[in-house]
C-alpha cells in the first residue's frame, strides 16, 4: 500500500530515504521551515553509478493523512524542528541521526509514537546530488507507545523502500554502539582534519584505548544487555574505521565548513550520563571541550 511519507531534515540521509521512497511511488513531502525553499530538483547517484533525478514537494507546514514521519536532522536540530508539529501529529515518528539524547528535549505526551533509528549508509549531499557511497543497513526499535505489529509494519514498509531493514527489541543497544563508534572517530579526525583511516596510525591507538575504558565504565550500566568488552569494542571500532577510511566524518567536515558539530550529542551525551552515574569521564569531556572550543 502506497504511504504518505514526510521527512524533516534534508541533508544526505534524508534525501536518501526520500529518492528511495518515491522510487516505491510512496508520497513525499519534504517539511521545512526555511524562507526560501530548497530546489525541487534533486539528483540520486546511486552506489552502482547510475542517476536521476526527481522533484520534490516541499511544505512549510504539516500535511494532513501522514502516514510515518522521519526525522533526519542533525541531533541538535531534533527539538525546534519537531516542536511546532507535535500537537497534531498521530503519526509514528521516526528519529533518525548520529548521537543520543535529542529524544530527551522533546514534550512528548501518550498519543505520540516514536521510533529510534540508527543507519550504517553512506551518502553525501553535492550541490542538489546525494551520492550513496557505501551500502548499510538500518536499526529501528521502540522509544514509545508502538505495538510489536506496528513495529513490525512500519519495519516491512523501510525494509521494502532502502533495505536492509531490521528491528531491535532494545533499540538502545545498536544507538549506544553507533555512539561509541561516533565518540571515537568523530572528535579525532574533527580535530585533527584527516580521513578516518588515519585513525589506524600508532599514534592515535593509546588515546583510542582510553576513550574506549571509559565508555566501557559506562555502557553496560546503560544498557545491561551490553555485550561488548573493551577489545570487541575496539575491533568493532577498528572494522568501521577501515571500511570507511577515506571518507572524512560527518563532524570532521562539519569543523571544516565552520558548521555546528553534534559533539554534544556524541561525547557530550555519554559525559551526561557518565556523571549522573559518578564517572568522570576525563578523555570523553577533553574531547566535547576541545570541539566546542574550536568555534
Ligand atoms: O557515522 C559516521 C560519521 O561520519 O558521522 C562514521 C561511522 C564515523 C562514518 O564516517
Amino acid at each position: 500500500m502506497k504511504k504518505h511519507i514526510v521527512i524533516i531534515g534534508h541533508g544526505a540521509i534524508g534525501l536518501l530515504w526520500a529518492h528511495h521512497f518515491h522510487q516505491r511511488s510512496h508520497q513525499i513531502t519534504l517539511l521545512t521551515h526555511r524562507e526560501l525553499l530548497p530546489n525541487k530538483k534533486q539528483y540520486l547517484k546511486n552506489i552502482d553509478g547510475d542517476s536521476n533525478h526527481i522533484e520534490f514537494t516541499f511544505s512549510k507546514t504539516m500535511p494532513q493523512d501522514v502516514d510515518l514521519i522521519l526525522v533526519t536532522t542533525k541531533a541538535y536540530q531534533v527539538k525546534d524542528a519537531l516542536s511546532p508539529w507535535l500537537n497534531e501529529i498521530k503519526a509514528p515518528i521516526i528519529l533518525l541521526h548520529n548521537g543520543m539524547g535529542s529524544v530527551d528535549h522533546l514534550t512528548l505526551n501518550e498519543t505520540h509514537k516514536v521510533i529510534l533509528a540508527t543507519t550504517t549508509h553512506g551518502a553525501l549531499l553535492k550541490d542538489n546530488t546525494i551520492i550513496h557511497t557505501g551500502l548499510g543497513q538500518t536499526v529501528i526499535g521502540n522509544y514509545q507507545h508502538n505495538t510489536p505489529q506496528q513495529l513490525i509494519d512500519c519495519q516491512a514498509l523501510l525494509d521494502g523502500v532502502l533495505p536492509p531493514v531490521k528491528t531491535h527489541l532494545s533499540i538502545q543497544q545498536p544507538l549506544l554502539l553507533k555512539l561509541a563508534i561516533n565518540c571515537v572517530i568523530n572528535p579525532l579526525t574533527a580535530l585533527n582534519q584527516c580521513q578516518n583511516g588515519k585513525l589506524q596510525a600508532i599514534e592515535f591507538q593509546s588515546q583510542i584505548d582510553l576513550i574506549i575504558k571509559e565508555l566501557q565504565q559506562v555502557i553496560p550500566l546503560l544498557e545491561p544487555t551490553w555485550i561488548y568488552t573493551a577489545e570487541t569494542l575496539k575491533e568493532t571500532i577498528m572494522r568501521v574505521v577501515i571500511a570507511t577510511a577515506d571518507n572524512y566524518s560527518s563532524m570532521a567536515q562539519d569543523v571544516k565548513f565552520k558548521r555546528e558539530t553534534e559533539i554534544d550529542f556524541i561525547n557530550g551525551y555519554i559525559v551526561r550520563e557518565g556523571q549522573k552515574l559518578g564517572f568522570e569521564m576525563i578523555e570523553n569531556k577533553k574531547l566535547w571541550n576541545s570541539i566546542n572550543a574550536l568555534y
